[in-house]
């Protein structure tokens, strides 16, 4: 079963329809049907077999939203080819990790961004990839695979501080595609804003999918921007946009009118990657004068729970289990707990990710008795609805985009004259959370500096907004960090 028969009621049941505009950072807008889509990703498949990419090889790409990222994706789905997807914010230390661990043919990138590879990544130049596809065969060659056959590796950012690469099967990207269209009703009417980044699978399983299911139109854009998003709405609008709830919180700032004018052209708003607060859905019902559609995904399962499309969006909830997918809620000992009771969410169904790449132990430290464990803590109602009340790790979520200390904190002390250092989520009004860093050094240590080495190596999401010096971390009589103990910042932040 290839993920792309599930597209093909779009691709060639409705080629001649409208599927997809694209405006680029300048405005440029460029228009394609699905019978266009059609074609060049059988013409970038072509290409990618004259470069000698076969089913089961593994292709990375490095890439701000652009159509060639649809075009890869169809292309690589019809050959099996196992797509690697990096977050371009990732900077050197962060791709290294990736490309050592999937070992992609190569990294599809601009000549622009390629500089930002570690040495020695092969890199493919995507205006090359979409040049050569102008003249290559477009007959359609579409690989047979069994439903588990491993369509995406996605990483996620790691416990351990290495992030580890969820295998994303055809078939858990057709489950989630099927049940979504279903429970949001989204039909070949629709039209779907998409500004959600296509490197994570909030835009590429959810957005992407949902449309090349639907047969809906997309308008596509480089990345979410809070000054050109109403004028986006305006010209376009759309009936239906996923965000996450930075988005929100931004598009709150618009102006009254300008906000019940959005709200007048759209049927759904979705929120998820990271918790929605109650006051942000309830101003934002009175301003767009729409109830915020709340659910609960991760990569590793894609979406797992959703508040109703008809019926009670309760705030602060995330609803029910989707169509498919079971949730248990257990204690330590693995124990079913009682409704009202909180405990670990274990998650079962054909959306969970068959493991982690190159990580044979995945079985036992991920899954119990075929049960996914996300790590989350969440609570039933009595009437079902589930509340998600924290995360079993240290993960900060910031403007939906997730980081682990750890990972910030082995770099830090990998720095001249830091002793050890400690990361820590605090609330920020639009981004949900912002990392502070705690470090014990010397007075000697430029922390100015710091914060500058920092930035030339993560994503900048990961940057501390803050860096607070400490003379010793509190700890545990057995050693653990007593985050809760550190002090409060702000003593230092980044010009
Ligand atoms: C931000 N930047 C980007 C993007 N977003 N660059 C390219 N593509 C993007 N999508 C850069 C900016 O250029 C800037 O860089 C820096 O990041 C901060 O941007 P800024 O606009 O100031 O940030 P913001 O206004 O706070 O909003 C950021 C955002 C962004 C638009 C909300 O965080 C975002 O797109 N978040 C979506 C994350 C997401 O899709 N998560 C899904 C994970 P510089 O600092 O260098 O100037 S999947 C998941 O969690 C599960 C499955 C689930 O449930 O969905
Ligand atoms: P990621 O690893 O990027 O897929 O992030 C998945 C994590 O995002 C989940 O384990 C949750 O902790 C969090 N998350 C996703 N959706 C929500 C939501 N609606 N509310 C709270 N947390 C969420």
């Amino acid at each position: 079963m290839s993920l792309s028969r599930l597209f093909d009621r779009s691709l060639l049941g409705r080629a001649s329809h409208p599927a997809l505009e694209f405006e680029d950072a300048a405005g440029a807008v460029t228009h394609y049907t699905f019978g266009d889509l059609e074609r060049r990703s059988n013409q970038l498949a072509a290409v990618l077999r004259t470069r000698g990419v076969h089913a089961g090889d593994r292709l990375a790409f490095y890439l701000i939203n652009q159509p060639a990222i649809i075009d890869l994706w169809l292309a690589c789905v019809k050959l099996g080819v196992i797509v690697v997807p990096i977050n371009v914010l990732y900077r050197e230390r962060e791709i290294a990790h990736i490309v050592q661990d999937a070992a992609p043919v190569a990294v599809v990138t601009t000549a622009a961004q390629a500089s930002l590879l570690p040495g020695g990544t092969a890199w493919w130049d995507v205006a090359m990839l979409s040049a050569e596809m102008l003249t290559a065969s477009a007959e359609r060659q579409v690989v047979s695979l069994a439903a588990d056959a491993a369509a995406a590796i996605v990483y996620t950012s790691g416990t351990t501080g290495a992030s580890k690469g969820a295998i994303l099967t055809h078939g858990n990207f057709a489950a989630n595609a099927l049940a979504l269209v279903q429970a949001w009703e989204i039909t070949s009417a629709d039209r779907y804003l998409a500004v959600l980044p296509l490197f994570h699978v909030h835009g590429l399983a959810n957005g992407v999918h949902v449309w090349l299911l639907s047969g809906c139109h997309m308008k596509l854009v480089e990345r979410f921007e809070q000054e050109r998003a109403p004028g986006w709405f305006s010209a376009y609008t759309p009936t239906l946009f996923f965000g996450v709830p930075t988005m929100y919180v931004r598009l709150l700032e618009l102006p009254p009118e300008q906000a019940s004018g959005i709200g007048a052209s759209v049927r759904l708003f979705v929120s998820g990657s990271a918790p929605l607060p109650a006051p942000v859905m309830d101003a934002f019902r009175e301003r767009f004068g729409h109830v915020i559609l709340e659910r609960y995904g991760m990569t590793e399962t894609l979406m797992n729970v959703s508040n109703p499309y008809h019926g009670e969006r309760r705030p602060g909830t995330v609803g029910f289990p989707l169509p498919m997918t079971s949730v248990r809620i257990v204690d330590e000992s693995m124990r079913d707990v009682a409704d009202g009771t909180s405990g670990e969410l274990l998650v079962r169904g054909p959306n969970v990710c068959r493991g982690y790449w190159s990580r044979p132990d995945t079985e036992a430290t991920a899954f119990v008795e075929g049960w996914f464990r996300t790590g989350d803590v969440g609570v039933r109602a009595l009437d079902g609805y589930i509340t998600l009340e924290g995360r079993r790790s240290d993960l900060i979520i910031s403007g939906g985009f997730n980081i682990y200390p750890r990972e910030i904190e082995e770099l830090l002390a990998e720095q001249p004259g830091i002793a050890e250092a400690a990361v820590v989520g605090v609330k920020d009004a639009a981004r949900g959370e912002v990392p502070v860093a705690y470090v014990v050094c010397g007075d000697d240590v430029d922390l100015d500096a710091l914060g500058a080495t920092v930035r030339t190596q993560l994503a900048s999401f990961k940057v501390p907004r803050a860096f607070v010096r400490v003379p010793v971390l509190p700890r545990t009589a057995l050693g653990k960090v007593q985050r809760h103990l550190l002090p409060p910042w702000p003593a230092w932040t980044p010009q």
